[in-house]
């Protein structure tokens, strides 16, 4: 009998499939396309086990569409810019590029013994000219648009190595990599105009409705509409030109619990008041240390300097608020000014207990006695009736806040307005690796996009990376051209584009990924939209709102068709690949290599003790991981890939362990046996028909079963239902055709999970062709009805015995096989039944 031998079966499979080039996607117009993605990898240089569930799944989904005739798209790329390749540049001294280039090498080579069925003829990396040539079209295209323009911005400085941070490389308001204290910073920046999409980018959302719930949420929240009143205070004592201070607010019930107004340290009256106040000049510095991003605002502890200026609330004249400059207010929202009311705000209730401040409640908790309600460290935001305010009193949040809003409006010193909290996307970098903005800078001419006939503006090969700040800034020879306006020498434009700018389109380009314009119109509309897309939630927000953005540009720039603005039809989450995790005595982490089993747990390697934590994320820093290579080479590619698709919902977490790899590679090699046998066994053609049709019926159940799994992304009832039919047909009695032909069919079924297994078993089985071409099996619904029943027989009432008889029997029929039955024969002992009382289906009662 012949062992599976995964080492061998698998590459020989893989080699058929190319050879035939069976998942090369061609444009057919005569055909329906499905078009599968996963997100793609950023070349990191080694895959891990998230890899390999992320891109099974694709591949379950891939080869089942094939199989149900669809025309498959099922591409790869890589997502190739960004900081890491610099970083090594610093470290290893190897140019980013030749590090990237090795990293997607060694990838692919550790993706392509997965076996997944992905057209390689159309891989990309978005660090190839050929692809960021055409993103640079875009942009030119999009500036024509005015989708993209420059201003100054604040952005996070790292004055030691001399760069912009992005939010996630300020940790503690200090430089992931230098340490050094972040400052804010004001610098020319080139925006991508999405905020003029906020209302269609959130309405749209209703439509996504096979994308999951919690996604279409945090999109929402990320664009953050907001209903409120901006208006005028008038101010008193303030310096000339600032006779008005403009807030923007959404709680304008709460106007009569105000207590102070404060601004940002980056609003122009801060600004104006530290031009001659050191104190002010000192502590807006300090603020400014903080950082740009909401998170850091929101956790750090509130601070503001009084600056002894007053505004008037604009419904009493005789009321008087002093103003602050406080850090939790941003620049960037509203007006970059509030009023504050502590009794109904967390930050403003902080703030004013800190600094003595008035906290009156004017919202009342309809469980409370307003007589005594108050408020102590914690803010009340939930609903109620108007207290403390005046003509607003009894009325509930919402009637108050139109009235508000009237008397405001009325007053001409305010409108309602909405706001949302979506921002433009500032993507300049300051970095080398990255695409090139395709700009020049004029004397004469100002900012000219360059020509297209001159693109791709490709990076230089020859930079250094010995000094801190963007190589291509001390590149004279690169930055020196001609204006494409006027043809006087000129400057290029040295900030290279946000890599989330790259992987906003990428699914367009794969459509025609050589083409010399960034589509092609006929091969867009053919296979855009993407019909599932698989990744992890943590790009819920982001990249695919920035996705969706491009989308829409890609419209008005004439690049994709106007159907294909909501770019992804159906979008899955999926779960993380989890494994316990071990500590020595010391505390240090171990590797599962470096522990083994012993009576009641494991030990190290000399013999000591380990502490197994619980089960996590797979990651280097608590050394957790498997390394796939390394469970390709032990089992084979099927085994990793049954595993990571059967303990949980693919949606949830999945725990690997050892034992559930053994036991996957077990179940396989089982299949095979069984299948070898099979084949191998004499044709005994005597089992009884019975045998046979109860194989067909639970073939076609499991058939069912599988096929609703996989359309349902539940694939791990696929895998329960298949691993329940593996008994089935190893109990069976019945003859070598009907397994033979429940086997072929389990080939069929296994094939999107484990394609190798199943080719092999298709061959020997002696299917036509390769099962990863064969087309699904159809469920015959005949076979799904159950047409026997088992009845109870009664005696004198008494439940005595059953009879299995077919579901469609008549009421004479079963007379017949009752009174024949062995328990009824007994019963009656040779006389004649009293009474006989037979339903089919129901009851069989026999008095003697
Ligand atoms: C008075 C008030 C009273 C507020 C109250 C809230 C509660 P969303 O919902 O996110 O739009 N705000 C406005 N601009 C701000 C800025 N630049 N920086 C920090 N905070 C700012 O939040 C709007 C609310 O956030 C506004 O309503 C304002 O505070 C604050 F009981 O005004 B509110
Ligand atoms: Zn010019």
């Amino acid at each position: 009998m012949s062992r599976y031998n995964a080492r061998v079966v698998e590459p020989k499979w893989q080699e058929a499939w190319n050879s035939a080039e069976i998942f090369k996607a061609e444009r057919d117009e005569s055909r329906e396309k499905y078009y599968v993605l996963e997100m793609f990898p950023y070349p990191s240089g080694r895959i891990h086990m998230g890899h390999v569930r992320n891109y099974t799944m694709g591949d379950v989904v891939a080869r089942y569409k094939s199989a149900k005739g669809f025309n498959v798209l099922h591409p790869m790329g890589w997502d190739a810019f960004g900081m890491p390749a610099e970083n090594a540049a610093m470290e290893k001294k190897v140019h980013p590029g030749d590090w990237t280039y090795q990293n997607i090498a060694d990838m692919r080579s550790q993706l392509k013994p997965i076996g997944l069925s992905i057209d390689w003829s159309r891989e990309f990396a978005t660090c190839d000219p050929e692809y960021y040539g055409q993103q640079q079209a875009m942009f030119i295209d999009m500036m024509d648009k005015e989708l993209v323009y420059r201003k100054n911005a604040v952005v996070n400085w790292d004055p030691v190595d001399m760069t912009v941070l992005a939010n996630e490389q300020v940790e503690n308001g200090r430089g992931w990599r230098s340490g050094a204290l972040v400052e804010r910073k004001e610098l020319t920046q080139w925006f991508f105009k999405i905020s003029e999409f906020s209302e269609e980018l959130l309405d749209a959302i209703d439509g996504l409705d096979e994308w999951p719930e919690k996604v279409r949420t945090m999109q929402k929240n990320w664009i953050g509409k907001s209903h409120g009143l901006q208006f005028n205070f008038e101010t008193v004592g303030a310096p000339e030109g600032h006779e008005q201070l403009e807030v923007y607010t959404t709680r304008p019930d709460t106007l009569f619990g105000a207590s102070f107004a404060a601004i940002s340290c980056d609003h122009p009256l801060a600004k104006q008041l530290e031009k001659d106040n050191t104190e002010i000049a000192a502590f807006n510095q300090e603020c400014r240390q903080l950082g740009t991003t909401e998170e850091a605002l929101e956790t750090a502890e509130k601070k503001g300097f009084n600056t002894g200026i007053t505004v008037k609330h604009p419904l009493d004249s005789g009321w008087e608020l002093p103003v602050y400059i406080a850090n939790f207010v941003l620049m960037g929202y509203g007006t970059g000014a509030i009023f504050a009311c502590p009794a109904h705000d967390q930050r403003d209730l902080d703030f004013a207990r800190k600094y003595d401040l008035v906290v009156t409640p004017v919202v009342c908790d309809e469980k409370q006695d307003p007589d005594t309600f108050s408020i102590g460290t914690e803010a009340y935001t939930g609903p109620g009736r108007m207290i403390n305010s005046r003509f607003l009193d009894g009325m509930t949040i919402e009637e108050a806040k139109l009235e508000v809003n009237k008397r405001i409006e009325a007053k001409g010193i305010g409108t309602a307005k909405t706001n949302y909290r979506l921002r433009d996307w500032g993507v300049s970098r300051q970095r080398y690796w990255g695409c090139p903005i395709p700009v020049v800078h004029c004397d004469d001419c100002g900012v000219v996009p360059e020509k297209k006939e001159n693109l791709p503006i490709e990076l230089p090969k020859d930079v250094t990376f010995d000094r801190p700040g963007n190589p291509l800034d001390r590149h004279d020879e690169w930055r020196a051209c001609e204006c494409p306006s006027c043809g006087k020498p000129a400057q290029r434009e040295t900030d290279t584009m946000d890599t989330f700018a790259d992987s906003s389109w990428y699914f367009a380009r794969f459509t025609s990924p050589r083409a010399d314009t960034p589509t092609v119109a006929a091969d867009a509309e053919y296979w855009m939209n993407v019909d599932q897309y698989i990744g992890g939630v943590e790009h819920a927000i982001l990249h695919l709102l920035y996705s969706r953005f491009f989308a829409r540009a890609m419209n008005l720039t004439g690049h994709l068709p106007k159907s294909a603005v909501e770019p992804f039809n159906a979008l899955f989450t999926q779960g993380m690949v989890c494994h316990e995790t071990y500590q020595n005595p010391d505390g240090k982490w171990l590797t599962p290599d470096e522990i083994k089993p012993v009576e009641g747990g494991y030990e190290t390697a000399d013999g000591q003790p380990v502490k197994v934590g619980p089960s996590i994320k797979m990651s280097k820093s608590k050394k957790n991981v498997v390394d796939p290579e390394d469970i390709i080479d032990q089992y084979g590619a099927d085994t990793a890939r049954w595993f990571v698709m059967s303990d949980s919902p693919p949606e949830r977490d999945v725990e690997w362990t050892a034992s559930g790899a053994d036991a996957a590679w077990k179940h396989l090699q089982r299949v095979w046996r069984m299948t070898d046998e099979i084949c191998q066994s004499a044709d005994a053609g005597s089992s009884e028909p019975k045998e046979a049709l109860a194989l067909q019926k639970t073939t076609h159940r499991t058939l069912d079963e599988v096929t609703k799994g996989i359309e349902g992304f539940a694939f791990n009832k696929s895998v329960a239902a298949l691993y329940q039919f593996t008994n089935t047909v190893a109990k069976s009695k019945a003859d070598k055709a009907a397994k033979a032909d429940a086997m072929k069919i389990m080939a069929q079924m296994m094939q999107p999970m484990t394609p190798h297994l199943a080719e092999e078993m298709w061959n020997a089985l002696g299917g036509e062709g390769l099962v990863s071409q064969a087309e699904w099996p159809a469920v015959d619904p005949d076979m799904l009805v159950d047409d026997t029943v088992t009845m109870p027989i009664q005696i004198n009432g008494k439940r005595r015995d059953e009879i299995e008889v077919s579901a469609s029997i008549t009421k004479e029929e079963l007379e017949k096989l009752v009174l024949a039955h062995d328990s009824v024969v007994r019963a009656l002992d040779g006389n004649a039944p009293k009474k006989l009382i037979v339903v089919p289906g129901r009851i069989v009662n026999v008095v003697v």
